[in-house]
């Protein structure tokens, strides 16, 4: 039995809050996992895929009105709104935690409390931490299971007075006697959602979603917006970064690791195989990377999940070979379209939608020429990471794996070249607070405007962002600079006038990531320019590559003009932050602005 009193007593008061019909303690075994997935396929909920063509899977369709993170509803309810910032939803705690608890208030009436502890990174290493999700729905438990390590083993580890963060979710929507349950329950009144974070207490109150960063709350919430703050007051750093491998023909791997905001190509990077021969890239992490300092010095990196939730549309043979050999068995699919042979399609697949019926990620027979989506566009895939065929033999070292390069990016369709290269850690803090990014489908709200989102924590950093920036900067000065990594800014997503990508993208950024890892051994020719180190000519390998000379001119140009409009922009971010900016961050911007007037006017 649990012999830890503080979990024990944590379990009660939620169950006495929250009146589940039962409470169930998760063991984490795949028994456990194959009946609560039978379960959910006998209420509906979810649909078995063939066995033939994707054994050990299943479907999943969510309410229509959540498909996605609620960053409006993201809430960071520090003692001092100060402490929370401009860029976050602050909620005084003690008015949220009134408003929730009455939320809260029978909500799991019908339904199973189900008690899932987790281990966010290797159990037994230094780097990972625990938490105790206690959730109604069932979806949640088999997304974890694959997503962290649960059960009886975390409990172990745990012991009988053990650190976790307590992590309380319900969908929000209460059983009355006989009634029938809905697909896919879930609030749908959008200002009863509540994602809430304490950060002082080291707790999360989520209420109302069912999909994904809302209710997995492992991933955004814990590894994220409470690590963060967690990693601010220990000296460590918890960031919205892939982590991947990179190996050169006969020559020695080294570690990168990459924020881009979510929805613009972590995943496909950190499993990408390079169009460039004898290259090689392996996989740590596609979303999360938790970073400490080991006693070589170095920042070395932690994936602290055990699975990909990833961005179904657009992931094909072509795009992400190792994505789709992963996915061939043993996932769970949400929002996709089922075909008549109960597989999955969804748009971007990279082949056309087989014939016979289709029904649509909103459960209705779908024609692929009505010209509606047949998958929501934030549709996803989970998939345990093992089944990765590129996964590196180092992704479970509790040590973590050394970190050569930081590379920093989002979708900028004009002005951020292809990629360039920082002149110190401090400026390359400085390309990391400057990150903009069109919005994507990954959040509810406006998509496709660009928006400045700080080393893509924008909407995950649990606390002030003008600390957090001066928390990067202060890492800069906890070792030499030989052993901090470079940082670089990379551009995927330049468009031509017309709309049309200029970069072919994919594994073709391998050209890139070979520059990249060219500057970083001391071979690499780069030039001077105001905005940082760009490729010398020629210095990006494009051999094989039917690319049109004046892509690459507009790709690797830096526009004064262009820059000095970006500049302003950056004055009117940097404005939101106050006294909190770092002033070295201040003084990168005003050094590139005169370098900028300067190649003006020469
Ligand atoms: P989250 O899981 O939301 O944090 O996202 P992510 O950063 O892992 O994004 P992902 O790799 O899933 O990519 C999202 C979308 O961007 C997909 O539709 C991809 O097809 C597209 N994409 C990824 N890499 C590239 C690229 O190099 N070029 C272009 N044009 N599109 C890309
Ligand atoms: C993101 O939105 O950055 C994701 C998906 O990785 S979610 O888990 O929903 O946050
Ligand atoms: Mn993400």
């Amino acid at each position: 039995m649990v012999s830890h009193k503080r979990l024990q007593q944590w379990v009660k008061e939620a169950a006495g809050m929250c009146r589940p019909e039962s409470i169930y303690w998760c063991d984490g075994s795949p028994a456990e996992y194959n009946r609560l997935c039978a379960a959910m396929v006998n209420t509906g909920m979810a649909t078995p895929l063939n066995p033939a063509k994707r054994p050990g899977s299943f479907l999943f369709r969510s309410h229509p009105s959540d498909v996605a993170r609620v960053e409006d509803r993201t809430f960071i309810a520090s003692g001092n709104k100060d402490n929370a910032g401009p860029t976050n939803n602050w909620m005084d705690p003690a008015e949220l935690r009134k408003k929730m608890t009455g939320l809260y208030s029978g909500c799991m009436k019908g339904r199973i409390m189900y008690v899932i502890p987790f281990s966010m990174g290797p159990i037994g290493s230094s780097i990972s931490k625990i938490g105790v999700e206690i959730t109604d729905s069932p979806y949640v438990v088999v997304n974890m299971r694959i997503m962290t390590r649960i059960g009886t083993k975390v409990l172990d580890a745990l012991g009988k007075d053990g650190e976790f963060v307590p992590c309380l979710h319900s969908v929000g929507a209460p059983l009355q006697k006989g009634q029938k349950d809905t697909s896919w329950p879930c609030t749908p009144v959008i200002e009863n959602k509540y994602i809430s974070h304490f950060p002082e207490e080291r707790t999360i109150w989520s209420y109302g979603s069912g999909y994904g960063g809302n209710a997995l709350l492992g991933k955004k919430c814990f590894a994220l917006r409470i690590a963060s703050v967690q990693a601010h007051d220990e000296g460590w750093l918890a960031e919205h970064m892939l982590i991947l491998g990179i190996t050169p023909p006969k020559g020695e791997k080294k570690y990168i690791a990459a924020a881009f905001p979510s929805a613009c190509g972590k995943t496909n990077l950190a499993m990408m195989i390079p169009t460039l021969p004898g290259w090689k890239v392996e996989c740590v992490g596609d979303d999360i990377a938790w970073m400490k300092f080991g006693t070589d010095g170095r920042l070395h990196a932690i994936n602290p999940e055990a699975g990909f939730f990833g961005v179904a549309p657009g992931t094909s043979m072509q795009s992400n070979p190792n994505a789709m050999l992963m996915i061939k068995k043993n996932s769970i699919f949400t929002n996709v379209v089922l075909t008549e042979e109960n597989d999955i399609w969804w748009e971007g697949i990279g082949y056309e939608p087989p014939t016979g019926k289709k029904i649509d990620w909103t459960g209705s027979a779908w024609e692929p020429l009505s010209r509606k989506n047949g998958a929501h566009p934030n549709a996803r895939f989970t998939a345990p990471a093992v089944q990765c065929p590129v996964i590196d033999p180092a992704w479970e070292d509790p040590a973590g794996v050394p970190i050569s390069a930081f590379l920093v990016g989002g979708r900028r369709p004009t002005t951020i070249p292809l990629v360039h290269q920082a002149f110190s850690w401090n400026h390359g803090v400085f390309l990391g607070s400057i990150v903009g990014s069109e919005t994507t489908t990954a959040n509810i709200g406006a998509v496709g405007v660009v928006r400045r989102d700080p080393f893509a924590m924008l909407p995950f950093c649990g606390y002030h962002m003008g600390d957090y920036l001066a928390h990067w900067i202060s890492i800069g000065k906890r070792t030499t600079a030989d052993k901090l990594p470079n940082i670089f800014y990379v551009n995927w997503f330049r468009r031509s006038d017309d709309g049309k990508w200029l970069w072919p993208g994919y594994g073709d950024n391998s050209r890139v990531i070979k520059w990249i890892y060219e500057r970083i051994s001391g071979t690499g020719k780069g030039v001077e320019t105001p905005i940082g180190y760009l490729p010398s000519p020629g210095a990006i390998d494009l051999k094989g590559l039917d690319l049109p000379s004046s892509n690459i001119g507009e790709l690797l140009k830096v526009d004064p003009e262009e820059w000095l409009r970006e500049v302003q922009s950056i004055k009117e971010h940097y404005g939101k932050f106050g006294a909190k900016l770092p002033i070295v961050l201040r003084e990168e911007l005003s050094a590139l602005e005169s370098r900028l007037k300067k190649a003006l006017s020469s």
